[in-house]
């Protein structure tokens, strides 16, 4: 029996049964492994940004037989009622643009808040990407500084009129990035302007005939030509927490970090117990009430 070699890749893009898969400078579509395939799992099995091994049993045929394990993944638990699983949006991550608009829609900083809970969670470089910086009114970035102050960068930009792109393509050289955010915030104009060729669609919230309105319906994964790579994503509106032990919670927020040692009771849930050293902040007004909510509705939604 000859051993066929085997070739290493990286996936750009995954729909039902196939997944896109960049080896050596070309996109091939390859079919993956059925026995892969049939592991129970709660978990998606390929997603882009993973590493695979393909096979090439005849001249038309790729299979993807093994999924490397992951560095990070960006994930929540899959929406909708049914078992409980794992959604991952994308893997191996090393930025995630957390992206929201002046404007249409308005900023919701509770899922602001989860974003950057998971990307904390994972070990992912969060940057807030503030677009439709053409739309923004007086008073519209109040909420900034509590951010800046915990130690988030912000970028103000506008797919519009090129504002903050420039900086915003230096934010991702050499880097698997990722825009994540709400539908209709501008995520796909985004790369548009940073990526002209590839004349992604976009709609306007005009256009889009009530909520579940989605434009970008599939993730794609796309190269950079100064190295690195920049994913689309479909918009989000609920993200729900996966595999975040309650108990970590805490460390999620930088800001309570330097307060949470200082607590009386070593496994302080930071709610109820006397001599919470978070709390006191909270009160003092050290810690923002409104990431301190963040907080508390997060821990109570983990609790079930
Ligand atoms: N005024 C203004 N409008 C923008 C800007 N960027 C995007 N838009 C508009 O916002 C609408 C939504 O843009 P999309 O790029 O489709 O949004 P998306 O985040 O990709 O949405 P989904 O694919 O549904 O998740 C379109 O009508 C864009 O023209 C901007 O900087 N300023
Ligand atoms: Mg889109
Ligand atoms: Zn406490």
């Amino acid at each position: 029996m000859t051993v066929r070699p085997l070739s290493q890749g990286l996936v750009v893009r995954s729909t039902a049964g196939f997944v896109d898969v960049l080896i050596e400078g070309s996109v091939v579509q390859c079919r993956i492994r059925g026995r892969l395939k049939n592991v129970p799992r709660t978990t998606d099995i390929c997603v882009i940004g993973d590493r695979v091994v393909v096979d090439q049993p005849d001249q038309q045929t790729r299979v993807v037989v093994e999924v490397l394990p992951r560095k990070t993944r960006f994930s929540r638990r899959q929406p909708g009622r049914g078992p409980e699983r794992e959604d991952v949006l994308v893997a191996n991550l090393d930025q995630l643009l957390v992206t929201f608009s002046y404007g249409q829609p308005p900023l919701k900083t509770r899922l602001l808040d989860r974003f950057l809970v998971i990307a904390e969670h994972q070990g992912i470089q969060p940057l807030i990407v503030m677009n439709k910086a053409d739309l923004r009114e007086p008073g519209d970035a109040d909420w900034q500084p509590t951010y800046e102050s915990i130690g988030y960068e912000i970028l103000t930009v506008s797919a519009s009129t090129g504002t903050g792109i420039e900086r915003l393509t230096d934010t991702l050289r050499n880097k698997i990035s990722a825009f994540v955010g709400p539908s209709g915030v501008g995520k796909s104009s985004l790369i548009n302007r940073i990526l002209p060729d590839l004349d992604l669609s976009t709609a306007s919230v005009s256009e889009r005939h009530g909520k579940g309105r989605h434009t970008t319906r599939v993730a794609t994964l796309h190269a950079l030509p100064d190295g690195g790579f920049l994913a689309d994503t479909p918009g989000i509106r609920e993200l729900g927490t996966w595999a975040l032990p309650l108990e970590h919670l805490d460390r999620c927020f930088p800001e309570l970090t330097d307060y949470r040692d200082a607590c009386a009771f070593r496994s302080c849930s930071h709610t109820h117990e006397p001599q919470c050293a978070v709390v006191e902040a909270v009160n003092a007004g050290a810690i923002d009430p409104e990431r301190y909510e963040s907080y508390v509705r997060l821990r109570d939604e983990a609790m079930g």
